[in-house]
């Protein structure tokens, strides 16, 4: 599947917006696969189909993860977090991806996870900087992303964290896992 066939094929399930972000993080992801050395083929697809499931329903979405996925803990921490691995679900199953790779770099893209592949890691940071996201603090994660994937990738979990506690919202423990690993690491 080429570019232009991966792009058909999600163009349906997305809106224009959400569209256009899915070209940034395509974008993103070639330039951080070619910084930090992972397959560009693999995250460019990655990123094609990151989001396919944004806007599938909420109830099925569930259903899916109760009756068919491994971790039932995301059904615990609010609905924002079934589209990454039901996308994972759906890309394998209605698309016919069968790189698990790739269909792990979207299955992580929303919470991380501890001891990514680079692969992952780019999809993870190209959703948080492409293009097109702007808020407070995405210029410093861009700037750390010119020179340091795990660093900046800290960065944007810390920034999530916030955003999430200021909401006085649930933090994946996942999420706060990929954020000491990545810690520790740096020690
Ligand atoms: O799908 P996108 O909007 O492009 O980005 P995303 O897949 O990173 O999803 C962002 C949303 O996920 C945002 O509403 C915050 C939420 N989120 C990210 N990490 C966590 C989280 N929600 C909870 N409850 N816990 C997390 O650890
Ligand atoms: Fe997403
Ligand atoms: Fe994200
Ligand atoms: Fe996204």
């Amino acid at each position: 599947m080429n570019l232009e066939q991966a792009l058909e094929k999600v163009r349906p399930h997305l809106t224009d917006h959400r569209y256009q972000h899915t070209l940034g993080v395509i974008k993103a992801a070639e330039e951080l696969a070619e910084r930090f050395d992972a397959d560009k083929d693999k995250a460019i697809i990655a990123s094609v189909f990151h989001d396919y499931a944004k806007f599938r329903d909420k109830e099925e979405m569930k259903r899916l993860v109760r009756e068919k996925l491994n971790d039932k803990s995301i059904l615990d921490y609010g609905d924002e977090l079934l589209h990454a691995p039901c996308g994972a679900y759906y890309v394998e199953n209605e698309v016919g991806i069968k790189d698990q790779e790739i269909l792990d770099a979207i299955r992580y893209h929303t919470t991380g996870k501890p001891h990514m592949t680079v692969l992952e890691k780019v999809v993870f940071l190209a959703d948080y900087i492409e293009p097109g996201r702007h808020f407070k603090g995405i210029e410093t994660v861009r700037e750390i992303a010119e020179h340091d994937l795990d660093k900046a990738i800290i960065e944007a979990l810390k920034n999530t964290m916030n955003f999430l506690m200021k909401q006085n919202q649930l933090v994946f423990p996942e999420t706060i896992a990929t954020y000491n690993q990545l810690i520790n690491d740096k020690k």
